[in-house]
C-alpha cells in the first residue's frame, strides 16, 4: 500500500454572487478533504451529485465508512450531475495520488480516456452505484450496486399482479414513464424493466420523458403529461423524488394519486424506499408500489479495498438484494425468473 503525507484541510467554493438587488449569495463546497493521518488508506470519491434523496443516503454511507477511524482519508467531490466535473475530479484524484479511486459515474458512456489515466498511474478505480460502458473492463477493479432492470421488471410484475386480483384489463392501462437521468445504468436498466414487461403484456406506454431523478423535474414533466394526455392512469417514476413531484402535479390537476384506476385515480409506481416522504406516501397508497434500491454501499465498497489491499481479487460485479414494498393487500408475492419475492410493508 502507499503511504501518503499529512494533508491539510482543503475546501474548495465557489462563491456565485447572484446580480439581483437582495445580492444573495450561493456557496458550493465541491471538494472536502479530512485532516488524515500517514498509513491511512487514501481514497478519492466522485460522487456524481446531490439530486435525490437515495443519493444523500449513499454519500452519507460512504463518508461513515471512509472515516479516519477505520483508517481511511476521503478525499469527496460532488461532481453536481456533470461528467465533466466527475473526469476533472479524477484527474485531480490521481495527481493527489490517492491509493483507490471510487467513482459513482452520473451516465454509462465517455469514461475510456480518464480511466486510462488512472491505470497507467497505477490506481485501481472501484465503480459504485451505476456503471460505466468500456471496451476494456480492465480499465476498473469491480462494481457494487443493484440490478436496476430486476427492479423494473419486479415493479412491473407488481402492477400485472395487481390487474389480475382487480380484474383489470391490459387494453386499460395507460402508462407515462418518468424516467431518471438519460443514460444513466439506471434508468436503462428501470426503463428496460417496463418495456420487457409492457411487451409482454401489451401494455399502453403513452409517453416517456426525462425528469432526472428529481422531484422538481418530476412535478413539471407530470404536470404537461397531464395537460397533454387525458388517458394516463399509471405513472412509472424512476424514484422517489420524482414520484413525490409527480404527486404534486397530480393533485394541482384536481386528480387523485390511488389505486383506483378504474375511477380516474392515478397508480404512482416508484423506485429507492428510502425517503421517509415517499415512504409515508407508501403507507397511505398515494404511492402503490417501491422497488427497494439499497443506497449502503459503504462498508461494501470498503469490504472490497481491503479485499485488494490483502491482494485478493473482489468479485467484478456485485449485486445487493432488494425487495419490494406496498401497503396495499392485494399482492403478496411476486415471481421473476422462478424467483419469489415478498411484498412487504413500507
Ligand atoms: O435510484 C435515484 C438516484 O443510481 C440507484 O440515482 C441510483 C439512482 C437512485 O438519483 O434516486
Amino acid at each position: 500500500m502507499k503511504k501518503y503525507k499529512m494533508m491539510t484541510c482543503l475546501l474548495l467554493s465557489v462563491l456565485v454572487l447572484s446580480g439581483c438587488e437582495s445580492s444573495s449569495s450561493v456557496t458550493e463546497n465541491t471538494t472536502e478533504t479530512e485532516e488524515v493521518a500517514t498509513d491511512n488508506i487514501l481514497v478519492g470519491f466522485s460522487q456524481l451529485g446531490a439530486e435525490s434523496d437515495w443519493r444523500s443516503a449513499n454519500t452519507q454511507s460512504m463518508k461513515d465508512a471512509f472515516s479516519e477511524e477505520n483508517g481511511y482519508g476521503l478525499i469527496f467531490n460532488d461532481g453536481q450531475q456533470k461528467q465533466t466535473n466527475q473526469i476533472t475530479a479524477i484527474r485531480t484524484f490521481i495527481q493527489q495520488d490517492v491509493d483507490y479511486i471510487v467513482l459513482a459515474p452520473v451516465t454509462e458512456s465517455g469514461w475510456d480516456s480518464v480511466l486510462e489515466e488512472a491505470k497507467d498511474a497505477n490506481i485501481p478505480v472501484i465503480l459504485v452505484d451505476r456503471l460505466v460502458d468500456v471496451s476494456d473492463k480492465s480499465l476498473y477493479q469491480c462494481w457494487v450496486g443493484s440490478d436496476f432492470e430486476l427492479e423494473g421488471i419486479k415493479v412491473c410484475q407488481w402492477l400485472h399482479e395487481y390487474t389480475v386480483a382487480n380484474e383489470i384489463s391490459d387494453e386499460d392501462l395507460h402508462i407515462v414513464d418518468l424516467q431518471g437521468t438519460i443514460g444513466s445504468t439506471a434508468q436503462l436498466g428501470r426503463s428496460r424493466g417496463l418495456n420487457e414487461v409492457a411487451m409482454e403484456y401489451g401494455w399502453d406506454v403513452v409517453a416517456l420523458r426525462d425528469a432526472d431523478f428529481t422531484q422538481e423535474k418530476g412535478r413539471e414533466v407530470m404536470a404537461s403529461l397531464l395537460r397533454e394526455y387525458d388517458n394516463i392512469n399509471v405513472v412509472y417514476c424512476e424514484n422517489d423524488n420524482e414520484a413525490i413531484g409527480a404527486i404534486k402535479a397530480i393533485e394541482a390537476a384536481g386528480l387523485v394519486a390511488g389505486k383506483d384506476i378504474a375511477n380516474g385515480e392515478i397508480m404512482v409506481l416508484s423506485f429507492d424506499g428510502i425517503n421517509e416522504e415517499a415512504l409515508q406516501y407508501a403507507r397511505e397508497g398515494k404511492i402503490a408500489c417501491i422497488g427497494e434500491c439499497n443506497p449502503m454501499h459503504g462498508p461494501r465498497v470498503a469490504a472490497m479495498i481491503e479485499m485488494l489491499n490483502r491482494g485478493e481479487e473482489p468479485e467484478k460485479f456485485n449485486y445487493v438484494d432488494e425487495g419490494i414494498f406496498s401497503a396495499l393487500p392485494d399482492v403478496t408475492t411476486i415471481t421473476v425468473d422462478g424467483e419469489e419475492y415478498a411484498v412487504t410493508a413500507p
